[in-house]
Order: C-alpha cells, then structure tokens, then sequence
C-alpha cells in the first residue's frame, strides 16, 4: 500500500496548490487493474489539447522504482565511448520540448469482439503532454555509433516481482531513435517529471505506442539485432496481415506494434448525458502516429451523412489536436454521433478495430448517444 504522501509524489497531486488541488479530485483517475499501476484519465478529460498531468494515466508492469534523482543513464554497447549520464549532465545538450500523445498499445482493448485477455482499459489510457528533454539523437553522436549497429536496446530501473518474471526491456530500430521528435525528457507539462511518469529521465517517442517510452530510464545499449526478451518476442506485437476475430496467431506471424493508428473520440457530451434543446456542441481529439490529421468527421445519422468538424490547434504527427463541431437539435429524444478521422497519409478511422489477439490499438468510430430534454 502507498501511504497518502507517497500517493500524492507518484501521481503528481504534490506539485499542485491547495486551491488547484482539489480541482482535481484525489480519485479521479479511474482504477483499471489489480496490477500496480493501471490508473486511466476518464473520457472528459479528452476535449483540450494538454491533459493535466494530475489526471494523466498512468501504467507500468512492475510499479515504480524508489525515487532517486541522481540516477545515471548508461550508454554502451555499439559506441566509439560509453556515456553515463545523469539528468544534471543532460544540461550540456540543447534542451527541447515537443507535445505529444502518450498512448498505451492496449488502450481500447475493452471494446475488442471477442474479449481479449489483459488489462480492459477503456478510452483512457492515453493522454497529450509537453515532453521537454534532449533529443536522443544528440546523445548518441555524443557517445559515437558504430556503422554495424541498427537498434537500441531500452531498460529502466523498474524489477519484476519475482525472478520468473521476465524484465522489461525494449528495442527501438535505430532510424526511430535518431528521429529528431525522439528525446530522453525529464520534464511534462512544464514541471519535472513525477515518478509515476518516470523521473528522472524517461524515453518520449512521439507517434509510437506507450510500451516504447521506457521510464526511469538507465540503459540504452546500441546493438546489432533487436533486442530479445518477453517483451519484444511475446508481449506488443500486432499480426503482420489481418486475422479472423478469435484465433491465434503465431508470435513469428506478428510483428512489434509501433505507429499507433488514426482515431478520434467523443469526449463531450458523455454518453447516456441530458442536454437541453438547441445547439449541441461536440467535443473531443483526434490522433495519428503516422501522420498529421487532416480532417474529423462527424454522423448525426447513423453514419449515413458526415460532415466536417472544426480542427483547433497545431497539426502534427504524434500530436492530437481538439475538435469541435455543433448542430441544432430541438425536438426533444435520443441523439447518437458518430465521429471518425483521416490523416494527411490517407489512413482512415474504420468502422470496426483490427482485432488481434491481445487486443492492441482498437481505433473504431466512435459512438455516442445523449438525451435532449422535452
Ligand atoms: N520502465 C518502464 N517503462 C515503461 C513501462 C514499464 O512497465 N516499465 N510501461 C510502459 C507502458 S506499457 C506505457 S503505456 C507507458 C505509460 O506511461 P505513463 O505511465 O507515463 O502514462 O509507460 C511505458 N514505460
Ligand atoms: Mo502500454
């Protein structure tokens, strides 16, 4: 059990005043699993660009690891000259700060016909932040790649339970980690990172899927060959053409999941909500891992006519950005919307998620129905 104040440290509630304290309430954040940390943002939350980092969600496998802000990053392997690096080091690079979606591969996973095993999140395992930090890229040319090396293997100071667990360990292609949007942060939303979000230094990998943003970062090794382990050969990977719902499928017939698909949801008005006649305004974010967003749209009727809704803010890919859209509505009754999202690259939101068996990056229209009073 986590006392009060440690409760508060972990999910960033301690950097808060009194006042804007309790503008968020203590048990906000929607408790997803039995596991140590599945604590999803609740739907609402989806109609701005930053999600405070208060109500962020929050996941790992094993639980964080004691906080120790001097804890070093080691970069070996591949490399003319092995680095290690604390976050007071890191001042020596030029600092930047992208913002970016965060989201969890299983996010949606509740939603996946048939049922999958795992954590049944809901919408809320996901979330935008500003992420400032060093660019990787920087950080590697300091320590100097070997020509033979082709990827990154990723850890933290986080230990499984008990020794038949396996770690958790990542590996990210070498072109990912050079990309310039790829950075080794240590802070969110403009404060140090909290430990739950990974302080000291936690990996940001914009675009790709949250089990890529390794926190309590305290090794990078460069390598030839991905890297092995549960969680590359087992865990995240997607199949590398579509399967019938319900079967399974050989982890040599599957690849790791990376880009995270194009989407769109509803956070405003809330499902089974009452509004009252005249203009009803729908709110809520639109994402692509692969792309910028070039439109959202919206079904008043069953998905039979769309109509475009209003983008607000920066378009980028890895990056949300809020829509809008509002129609009048005075006969009083049952209202269903529907939205759906195309990137710049094309991809289209689908009618109905990919289903895969461990229920990764469910991306369906989303539909929700509301009351206007009589
Ligand atoms: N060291 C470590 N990093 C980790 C994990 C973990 O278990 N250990 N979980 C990953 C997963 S699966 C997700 S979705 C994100 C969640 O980041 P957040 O808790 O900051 O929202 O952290 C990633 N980084
Ligand atoms: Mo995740």
């Amino acid at each position: 059990m986590v006392d009060r104040r440690a409760f508060l440290q972990l999910t960033g509630f301690a950097a808060l005043g009194g006042v804007a304290r309790s503008a968020f309430a203590r048990d906000e954040l929607i408790v997803q699993g039995a596991s140590p940390q599945e604590l999803a943002t609740p739907l609402s939350w989806f109609d701005r660009e930053i999600t405070p980092t208060p109500v962020f969600f929050v996941r790992s496998h094993f639980g964080p690891p004691a906080f120790d802000a001097g804890r070093t990053l080691t970069i070996d392997g591949m490399v003319k000259q092995t680095l290690t690096l604390s976050r007071d080091d890191l001042r020596h690079f030029p600092e930047v700060t992208v913002t970016a979606f965060l989201q969890c591969a299983g996010s949606g996973r509740a939603f996946m016909s048939p049922r999958v095993p795992g954590v049944q999140w809901d919408h809320g395992a996901m979330g935008q932040a500003t992420w400032t930090g060093v660019r990787l890229a920087d950080v590697l040319a300091k320590a100097g790649v070997a020509p033979e090396a082709a990827h990154l293997r990723v850890m933290g100071a986080d230990t499984s339970p008990k020794p038949s667990v396996p770690a958790f360990i990542r590996s990210i292609p070498l072109s990912r980690a050079l990309d310039p949007t790829t950075l080794i942060a240590y802070r969110m939303n403009g404060e140090p990172l909290t430990l739950a979000h990974g302080a000291p230094l936690r990996l940001v990998v914009p675009g790709w899927a949250g089990d890529h943003w390794v926190k309590w970062l305290t090794s990078l090794r460069l390598q030839r060959d991905e890297a092995v382990g549960f969680y590359m050969q087992t865990a995240y990977r997607v199949p590398t053409t579509p399967v019938e719902p319900g079967s399974s499928v050989a982890p040599e017939a599957m690849r790791p999941g990376t880009t995270v698909p194009v989407k769109s949801v509803i956070a405003k008005p809330a499902d089974g909500a009452h509004t009252a006649p005249g203009k009803q305004d729908v709110v809520g974010v639109a994402l692509s891992g692969d792309a910028a967003i070039r439109s959202v749209e919206v079904s008043i009727d069953g998905g039979q006519t769309w109509q475009a809704a209003t983008l607000e803010g920066e378009p980028g890919a890895g990056r949300w950005q809020v829509f809008r859209f509002s129609f009048a509505r005075e006969a009083p009754g049952t209202v269903t919307v529907m939205c759906r999202a195309t990137d710049a690259s094309g991809n289209v939101q689908p009618q109905a998620a990919r289903w895969n068996p461990s229920g990764y990056f469910w991306n369906a229209w989303h539909t929700v129905s509301w009351q206007v009073a009589g």
